[in-house]
């Protein structure tokens, strides 16, 4: 059966930039075989954060949240590979640090539940609604070719 080759929108949050964990958490998914298709450093707009979290205006966190992720920049990426938006989930593990698996990115990084180092679109849908919100212009997602590609193919 031939895997579906998704790419997903992947938030590395502002706890994870002012920690200085950028390069560690990216090396995680580039290990698991994720290809890097777009990536910026970037500071989220009030507007951009609502648009981002629209389904959780009405929860007891939502202005925290806001707070939280308009008060320093993140690390933006749109990643690419088979499955992206389960495995990078598996990778990213549960929402809050302090119950996440050990070997999962929050489970290893953190144990507070609002700053809990990353996002990632939690279903295709929502991959494909947030990719556009956070890289608009076509031009800054790439197409290339990786030196093992092949390799990697699970199907
Ligand atoms: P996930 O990021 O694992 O998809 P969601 O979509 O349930 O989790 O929640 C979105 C974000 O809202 C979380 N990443 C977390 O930062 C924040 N959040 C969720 N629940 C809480 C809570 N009870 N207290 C504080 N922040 C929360």
């Amino acid at each position: 059966m031939a895997s579906p080759v998704q790419r997903t929108l992947i938030l590395f949050k502002p706890d994870a930039v002012q920690r200085r964990l950028c390069g560690r958490l990216l090396t995680r998914f580039e290990e698991k075989g994720l290809r890097i298709v777009g990536m910026k450093l970037m500071q989220i707009t009030q507007d951009l954060a609502a648009r981002h979290y629209e389904a959780h205006k009405e929860r007891p966190f939502y202005p925290g949240l806001v707070k939280f992720m308009t008060s320093a920049p993140v690390m933006a990426l749109v990643l690419e590979g088979p499955h992206a938006v389960d495995v990078c989930r598996k990778l990213m593990g549960a929402t809050f640090g302090f119950k996440a698996e050990p070997g999962t990115i929050r489970g290893d990084f953190g144990v507070s539940n609002q700053y809990n180092l990353i996002h990632g679109s939690d279903s295709p849908e929502a991959a494909e609604r947030e990719v556009k919100l956070f890289f608009p212009e076509a031009k800054e997602l790439l197409e290339y070719q990786t030196a093992d590609a092949g390799l990697h193919a699970c199907d």
